[in-house]
């Protein structure tokens, strides 16, 4: 399987591990990148990762508009931009391959601004809830929705 897929995340995520341990856990960013690329290398061999973080809604816009003409899938935890950003899901709508919504923490535990995800709407699929495990879970389906159906939507 020779395709890309996106993995981005939006901002504060560059603290994962530093801070909110109990929500978070304690694994780092460079740390869940690591294991995103190992998971990728045991499911399929020309499976590329582009591994990315930002603190800009502007640039995560930018990734995805690069991803709609290079990649085959996108990851993506968008952190608050979840909530507010309908760019993002304007940018989100115009992907025509599978979309993963992820979130570290079960966000629909937490308090009711985080229950009304926007990104939701538009995503194939959503992982919440299963601390930084959720990404290499997020690999593997990914993995398996690209080499099954191919592209989704
Ligand atoms: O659970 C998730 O992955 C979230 O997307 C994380 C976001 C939050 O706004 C979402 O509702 C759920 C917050 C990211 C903040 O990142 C931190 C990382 C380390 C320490 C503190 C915050």
């Amino acid at each position: 399987m020779n395709k890309k897929i996106y993995v981005l995340n939006g901002p504060n995520l560059n603290r994962l591990g530093k801070r909110e341990p109990e929500i978070y856990g304690k694994t780092t960013l460079a740390e869940v990148e690591a294991f995103c690329r190992d998971e990728a290398k045991n499911e399929a061999k020309d499976l590329a990762i582009e591994f990315r973080q930002t603190n800009s809604e502007t640039q995560l816009i930018e990734w995805v508009h690069e991803a709609i003409d290079e990649g085959s899938g996108i990851i993506i935890n968008p952190a608050a931009y979840t909530f507010t950003s309908l760019a993002l899901f304007d940018a989100l709508k115009m992907f025509p391959g599978p979309i993963i919504e992820l979130h570290i923490s079960n966000i629909h535990r937490r308090e009711s601004l985080y229950h009304n995800s926007l990104v939701s709407k538009v995503a194939t699929a959503v992982i919440a809830g299963l601390g930084a495990n959720g990404y290499r879970v997020a690999v593997r389906a990914m993995t398996e929705l690209l080499e099954g159906s191919g592209k989704t939507n």
